[in-house]
């Protein structure tokens, strides 16, 4: 029980298994894992797929030939284990070229660096399989506003991402793209911090219909927002393609860690919300073990991830089908069909029904909507107590 198969559609990228556990003020605490062997673990644990970077499987200075037997050799990994690359993504933080950004950098000779690299890197996609393309801008963004560039940024941002979705298209290529929040860190502030801030940018885009969010648990997090209240606001515009779930605790620095490790209930309303509405992309883990860990806590980290999902996919279902929970929302949730009638839609009619409506206000602020009971049942249910 809550052992993942394929069908679960659960994903882990290299870097996030691959992870050799450095952090700003340490070395690495573990030896790097090869890709061929990351696809047969992931395979063994029962993972969907393996994302990747373009320089998580081939160094940015390789060779020809050895990118072409690097891809060979992680090609036959991934057919012989059955494991999918659904989605890919450029590296453009870890360069020194990418310090001051890449879309956004105030250098062209960058930009166009940058638009060059992804479309390598988007070929090297397509040769995998993948179908989704994530952007994460961790270098796009500022310490010093001094520099003029608030607008600007904005716009060559706007004219990288139309160059690219053209360019797929030119290439026959059928990429999604997806782009991922995040409000700081590695930059003092990064542009776009939020999934509404994307949601904004993407009705600006040539081909708004080709762009969806990648929101991840840990980003909205730092900033102390509540996930699922974002990813609602997704799944409402019609744009959740992907998710990256891990987990955090407000306010710190980016830790990444184990999905439910930490924030447990909000976990939970996120799971349900998932479920519920039947989301049918990517569940990707974008955490890594503790720096503590060896190769044994690497996977324990992995299986972790995926068994925590499917408990809470448990509890969502529990919870559909308990009466006791059931009858308490249906208390909280009071329905009048004709003041719904008259609401749900402007007419003269309907304005000039209710203007002369009486509503018994005193009532209505003095309901107890039993809000505290249906909390407790929740807790109750998700500590199993129910
Ligand atoms: C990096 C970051 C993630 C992004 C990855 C994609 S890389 O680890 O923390 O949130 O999704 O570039
Ligand atoms: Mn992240
Ligand atoms: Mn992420
Ligand atoms: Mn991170």
């Amino acid at each position: 029980e809550f052992t993942p198969t394929p069908a679960d559609q659960f994903t882990f990228g290299l870097w996030t298994v691959g992870s050799i556990g450095r952090d700003p003020f340490g070395e690495p605490t573990r030896k790097p894992l090869s890709a061929p062997y990351i696809v047969q673990r992931l395979a063994e644990l029962g993972a969907y797929g393996v994302n990747l970077h373009d320089n998580d499987l081939v160094p940015i200075d390789a060779s020809a030939a050895e990118r072409d037997r690097l891809v060979s050799d992680f090609k036959a990994a991934l057919n012989d284990h059955g494991l999918k690359v659904p989605m890919a993504t450029t590296n453009l933080f870890t360069d020194p070229a990418f310090k001051d950004g890449a879309f956004t950098s105030a250098d062209a000779r960058v930009r166009a660096y940058a638009l060059q690299k992804t479309m390598l890197s988007m070929d090297l996609g397509h040769e995998l399989g993948a179908d989704v393309y994530d952007f994460w801008g961790g270098r796009e963004g500022t310490e010093v506003d001094a520099g003029g560039k608030l607008l600007d940024s904005l716009a060559w941002f706007r004219d990288s991402l139309n160059f690219l979705a053209d360019y797929s298209e030119s290439q026959g290529y059928n990429y999604k793209f997806v782009l991922e929040p995040k409000p700081n860190e590695p930059r003092g502030d990064i542009f776009f911090p939020t999934a509404g801030s994307m949601l904004g940018f993407i009705a600006t885009l040539d081909k708004p219909d080709r762009f969806g969010v990648n929101p991840e648990f840990a980003h909205d997090t730092m900033a102390g927002l509540n996930f699922a209240h974002a990813v609602a606001q997704v799944i409402d515009a019609g744009k959740l393609f992907h998710i990256d779930l891990n987990d955090q605790k407000m306010g710190r620095f980016d830790q990444d860690l184990r999905f439910g490790a930490e924030n447990i209930k909000t976990a939970f309303f996120l799971v349900k919300l998932l479920e519920d509405t039947h989301y049918s992309g990517m569940k990707h883990f974008d955490a890594h073990a503790l720096r503590t860990e060896d190769e044994a806590g690497v996977w324990a980290f992995a299986k972790g991830c995926m068994r925590t999902y499917l408990m809470l996919k448990e509890k969502a279902r529990q919870f559909n089908d308990d009466s006791e929970i059931q009858a308490a929302l249906s208390a909280y949730r009071v329905e009048d069909s004709e003041l719904e009638a008259l609401s749900k839609k402007f007419s003269p009619e309907n304005a000039q029904a209710l203007k002369s409506r009486t509503f018994d206000r005193s009532a209505l602020g003095t309901r107890g909507p039993g809000l505290e009971h249906l909390d407790q049942l929740t807790i109750d249910l998700i500590l199993g107590m129910r």
